[in-house]
């Protein structure tokens, strides 16, 4: 791709470009319903250059609901295909023909993207012998919820921008201070997201402004222009809140959730927002966290404000997203009797029972702040009685910025598939109950990720949050086949740069879960020390004898103490913690022996010479995809390479220097520290 006349890089096509479609080209279709989703399936079908006709024709691709088989496809079992709730739906083939079976609507969509992804197929390759019923292959979502969360602000934020911890440009939704006039380019990113299974999105930051406040009530109109671009895909919207609305949208001198007036407040801005957007999602909030206002004002807890907005939303079959990520940030650093770690159980696991049936409670993976490494969060098993969504963070706040190459679907398989409560036990994926959430990373960017390999990351978001037991491998190559075509050594080679990037990261970062050891502020690049004595609550307490923290019951904080078995002992012994998370929960002299026999202060300097050289070679192999790989996304990733490894240079040399000084223990190899 290259420049257009006026100098700026044209949008540049995520995943699906034509060339995908070319296996369909002239094809024949049926599509059974009439539902406006099955007019997006038949459009797409159009757009792909298939024809379409009547069942009655045995086309090569049937779509059809589960009940008309009988009628066109006899041959192929209903009871096999069972229940397919509204979003799932079953493929089979039979002899020349492939057929998808849906309940509702959302599956015929879903079943379309499959073919997309899979093609059609040789004739006569499954079903076996003629005499035998085809075999019926089933696919229904694991979480029925899958949600987006944009952190987008109307206006341009002082500090944060226009997308807070965005990494790739502007808010797609909205410019110079409003909803964008041009809604088309999020036409396309819904039909991506649909491709994926997404279906809720959230369209603006949690941390609400002043200006974003009001979208939800003056700026309906806009918002609804929003909604109907994400309709037609079957994505619902979802409006992030301020608790404190009725005083600053409505001047009302409270924003207690016991208060009438309050309570009016807000069951008439539900009935205003399903008036003008009858598939509205429901509210997302962040509530008494990093300054954002909530009940904790009024004496009142964090059931009674969720419970407050699901009474207003229930009504019109709306959900609260309310998030766990409540802490204290002004946290005296000499205090060592708070651990920031703890903070969301100790908010939420008492309240457990007690919140409405359609509010979730949204908790992020780990107890701190989606750091590359940190174990997974304890409120999760913790509540039993309460729908719990997932929280993922797909913008790379804290890995790489989208300037450094990191695949984050390894990290999201290890999250989900967590057993908290031991092997036989559910997992993490199985307690998620309200489905998943994640922040996204896409902005105004002609890559739309900055970063282009970063669009691995959201691709594989979707695919993980329908089906959490699918191999971050096989999502890659799927991702990779459907973005950059036929050439197997340029997709042989993404492969390789990606498939362990997550942990190329980690090695040169913060070691051994400690986390932080970020810039303050805008949490680039190393400062070993950054937040040290800030307000913040993430300390690593390194002296000169050794470093980490004690979140033990015998002599921490207790953190520990908030697994349930095994992992509560599992964590409480340094016999038995896993090494990558022994500086979260101990603190220990820089020479302890490691589970894999190195000292802590070898470890950090062999992985962090390690992780330099393995961006070495990330850049060697993509230098050597020159010429495979479309132009302008092959200097965009070779500009970002660069940076990566300038960076990790600079981690690795702070890191070590760190160490070396604090210990004055020598590298065994004698590599240079300086
Ligand atoms: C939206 C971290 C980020 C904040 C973010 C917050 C949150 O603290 O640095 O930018 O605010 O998490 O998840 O609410």
């Amino acid at each position: 791709m290259t420049m257009d006349e006026t100098g700026t890089t044209p949008e540049h096509p995520m995943w699906l470009p034509e060339a995908v479609f070319r296996g369909l080209r002239d094809r024949t279709i049926a599509v059974v319903g009439d539902d406006p989703l099955l007019g997006t399936v038949r459009r797409e079908a159009d757009a792909a250059g298939m024809t379409e006709v009547p069942p009655s024709a045995e086309a090569e691709l049937t779509i059809m609901p589960v009940a008309d088989l009988a009628t066109h496809a006899r041959r192929i079992d209903a009871a096999a295909v069972g229940d397919l709730g509204t979003e799932g739906y079953a493929i089979a083939r039979e002899g020349g023909r492939t057929v998808i079976a849906y309940a509702g609507a959302a599956g015929a969509l879903y079943g379309w993207f499959h073919v997309v992804r899979a093609g059609l197929g040789d004739a006569d390759t499954a079903g076996g012998a003629a005499s035998d019923a085809p075999t019926v292959e089933r696919h229904v979502p694991r979480h029925s919820l899958r949600m987006l969360d944009h952190w987008d602000n109307v206006s341009e934020h002082p500090v944060m921008g226009q997308v807070e911890r965005g990494y790739a440009g502007g808010s797609i939704f909205y410019e110079d201070g409003r909803v964008r006039e041009d809604l088309s380019r999020v036409e396309r990113y819904a039909r991506l997201l649909a491709s994926i299974g997404v279906n809720r999105v959230a369209i603006n930051n949690v941390n609400v402004g002043r200006r974003e406040a009001r979208l939800l009530t003056d700026d309906l109109g806009e918002v609804s222009r929003i909604a109907a671009c994400f309709r037609p895909w079957g994505i619902r919207v979802h409006l992030a809140v301020s608790f404190a609305s009725p005083i600053t949208l409505a001047g009302l001198p409270t924003a207690d959730p016991v208060d009438e007036a309050v309570q009016q407040w807000w069951a008439d801005a539900a009935t205003r927002v399903y008036a003008a957007i009858e598939d509205f999602g429901g509210f997302l909030v962040k509530a008494d966290s990093e300054g954002q206002p909530g009940p904790f004002a009024y004496g009142r807890d964090h059931a009674d404000g969720a419970n407050m907005l699901a009474a207003a939303l229930a009504p019109h079959g709306g959900i609260v997203h309310w998030r766990a990520f409540v802490y204290n940030h002004r946290q005296d650093w000499r205090d060592r009797s708070t651990d920031r770690a703890r903070a969301a159980y100790d908010h939420f696991v008492p309240l457990d029972g007690r919140f409405a049936d359609n509010v979730i409670l949204q908790v992020k993976y780990g107890p701190l702040d989606f750091q590359v490494r940190e174990p997974v969060s304890p409120v999760i098993p913790g509540l039993r009685e309460t729908a719990v969504a997932l929280e993922l963070q797909i913008t790379q706040e804290y890995t790489g910025q989208q300037r450094h190459a990191v695949y984050l679907a390894p990290q999201w398989r290890e999250i989900l598939e967590f057993a908290p409560f031991g092997d036989s036990g559910p997992t993490i994926s199985d307690l998620s109950r309200g489905g998943i959430a994640a922040v996204a990373n896409v902005g105004d960017d002609p890559f739309w990720t900055g970063h282009p390999l970063a669009q691995a990351n959201l691709y594989a978001y979707g695919r993980l949050a329908w089906d959490p037991s699918l191999d971050a491998d096989a999502i890659l190559d799927e991702w990779a086949a459907l973005t950059f075509g036929d050439d197997t050594t340029a997709r042989g080679g993404i492969h390789r740069l990606l498939s362990d990037s997550w942990r190329t990261y980690e090695s040169y970062t913060a070691p051994l879960g400690v986390g932080f050891m970020v810039n303050p502020g805008d949490h680039y690049g190393p400062s070993v020390e950054g937040y040290e004595y800030s307000p913040w609550g993430t300390y690593h307490f390194a002296d000169r004898d050794g470093i980490g923290v004690d979140r033990t019951v015998a002599t921490g904080t207790g953190y520990a103490g908030q697994y349930p078995e095994p992992w509560r002992s599992v964590y409480e012994s340094l016999d038995s913690v896993p090494d990558e998370l022994l500086l979260f929960f101990h603190h220990v002299p820089y020479s302890h022996r490691l589970r894999s026999g190195a000292t802590v202060v070898q470890h950090v300097y062999d992985t962090h010479f390690d992780g330099v050289e393995r961006v070495r070679a990330q850049v060697a192999l993509w230098d050597s995809l020159d010429g495979r790989i479309d132009t302008a996304v092959h200097r965009r990733v070779t500009e970002r390479l660069a940076e990566q490894l300038r960076s990790a240079t600079d981690w690795r040399d702070q890191i070590n220097t760190y160490f070396f000084r604090a210990s004055g223990i020598a590298d065994e190899r004698g590599r240079r520290i300086y």
